[in-house]
């Protein structure tokens, strides 16, 4: 782990930053407003995933920056909430413009989430609503606990959506149903959120939850971490794109995975039937 990185998060109030092997956990800890984000917690957020960004290398240059971790573990503190959302307290006496720069530093931490050469697996244990679902849905994928309940309730207060999720929530599971959850608020099962492919597998409690996650990111950290940055990088960079031109970039990535030293450990792993080691270059 990058020292720089770790002891910057020690100044943290809001959140809390660990490491367990390849896996740096990040947990929204307000416990008595259910981890609710606050311009403080965003304020954190951003600070963090911005030196993650800088201090893990790019697709681009794989040969700048270290490898400081394999994959970013988010969840909330305790059982009950992963996020309730933006924080409804702090948000009544916002004027519009101080809203609309609430949400677009809630954007940029999204955005870094998405920039980060490694997976990030949100790790749902309890309310993830509003800005919580937004969140969860900034990361790579969604693991949850059976006591997990998602929805965007923002019309239930006069609102919309406004980290992310008029967005995200249509690619995540469609233009229907999308519009069907933000436009009742209604709230949903971790049971119904897996059915709808919003979340990928459910977990008995928060600590099993953890454990699979960890679980995932130790599988993630022995495969190539040039290539697993790279087929992130191009699976962002193609979900908008026409089949004709997310092939291009696919092709464009391809050629770019023969230029990295991973590629050849891996192959030539493979040939001479023994396991890789990478060099992350
Ligand atoms: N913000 C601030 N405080 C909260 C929030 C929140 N989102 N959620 C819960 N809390 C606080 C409660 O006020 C309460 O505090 P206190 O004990 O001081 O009264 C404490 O957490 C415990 O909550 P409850 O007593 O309500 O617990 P219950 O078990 O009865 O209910 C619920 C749990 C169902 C999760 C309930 O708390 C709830 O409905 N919370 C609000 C959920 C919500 O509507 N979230 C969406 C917020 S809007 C949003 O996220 C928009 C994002 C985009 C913003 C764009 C920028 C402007």
């Amino acid at each position: 782990m990058s020292d720089d990185v770790l002891d910057a998060a020690t100044d943290y109030e809001t959140i809390l930053v660990t490491r367990y092997g390849p896996a740096l956990v990040v947990t929204v800890n307000r416990p008595r407003a259910l981890n609710a984000l606050a311009q403080q917690v965003v304020a954190e957020l951003l600070d963090l995933t911005g030196r993650l960004v800088e201090a893990l290398p790019s697709v681009d240059a794989p040969a700048a920056g270290e490898w400081v971790c394999r994959g970013v573990i988010v969840t909330g503190t305790g059982e009950k909430a992963f996020v309730a959302g933006a924080d409804i307290r702090e948000m009544s006496g916002m004027t519009p413009e101080q809203a609309e720069a609430y949400a677009r530093d809630m954007h940029r931490v999204t955005l870094n989430l998405e920039a980060l050469p490694v997976p990030v697996i949100a790790a749902v244990n309890g309310f993830a609503l509003g800005g919580g679902c937004e969140l969860a849905m900034a990361c790579d994928f969604i693991y949850a606990s059976e006591n997990a309940a998602f929805g965007q309730p923002e019309v239930s207060l006069g609102l919309v959506p406004g980290f992310g999720g008029s967005v995200r929530l249509q690619q995540r599971v469609g233009v229907g149903i999308a519009r069907e959850l933000i436009m009742t608020g209604r709230r949903i099962t971790a049971a119904e959120a897996h059915r709808i492919g919003l979340v990928n597998q459910v977990f008995a409690d928060h600590a099993a939850l953890l454990d699979a996650a960890r679980d995932t990111v130790d599988t993630i950290a022995a495969q190539a971490p040039t290539a697993v940055a790279n087929a992130k990088a191009t699976m962002n960079a193609v979900a908008h794109r026409s089949v004709a031109d997310g092939l291009d970039v696919e092709a464009a990535a391809f050629r770019a995975a023969f230029t990295t030293e991973d590629s050849r450990i891996g192959r030539d792993a493979f040939l001479s039937k023994e396991s890789a080691s990478f060099s992350g270059r």
